[in-house]
């Protein structure tokens, strides 16, 4: 297998940077995803970046990874809440996924509670901004590395 992982990001968050930065912060997608390339590559991992608002591009994108990456740092946005054709095609994959948000979903509005997709992901981290991608890429090339803590 490759050493490489996909940095996958749903609807809405190309505009990172330009709206809400009380909620999602001042740093653009392009910064977020700079910075991880360049901690993935301290680690030996090369990464590809997609972000879509469609939602069968998201499926599409995960059935182009299968085979081709090693696992996936995925922000599927609001489709987290309600797509069963995401947590379908993260299934079918069998890629390690790491469900990953900007803000704390739980502290947010009811709707945001629940992910259709956090109980087929290898694990979920949330509400540390950029940070956020930062844990859920150690996390994964942990795990894929087989770290032990
Ligand atoms: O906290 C996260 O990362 C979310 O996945 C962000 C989604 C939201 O629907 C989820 O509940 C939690 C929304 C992304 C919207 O991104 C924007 C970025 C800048 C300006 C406006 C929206």
């Amino acid at each position: 297998m490759a050493r490489e992982l996909l940095v996958l990001n749903g609807p809405n968050l190309n505009l990172l940077g330009t709206r809400e930065p009380d909620v999602y912060g001042a740093d653009t997608l392009d910064d977020i995803v700079a910075e991880l390339r360049s901690l993935a590559a301290e680690r030996g991992y090369e990464l590809r970046a997609v972000q879509s608002n469609v939602e069968g591009e998201l499926v599409d994108a995960l059935h182009a990874a299968r085979g081709e990456v090693a696992g996936v740092v995925f922000n599927p946005g609001a489709y987290t809440h309600t797509s069963i054709a995401l947590r379908d095609a993260i299934s079918a994959v069998e890629l390690p996924v790491v469900e990953t948000h900007l803000s704390n979903v739980h502290a947010r509005e009811e709707f945001r509670h629940t992910s259709m997709l956090s109980a087929v992901c290898l694990g979920v981290v949330g509400g540390f901004g950029r940070t956020s991608y930062r844990l859920a890429l150690d996390a994964l090339i942990s795990h894929l590395d087989g770290a032990t803590s």
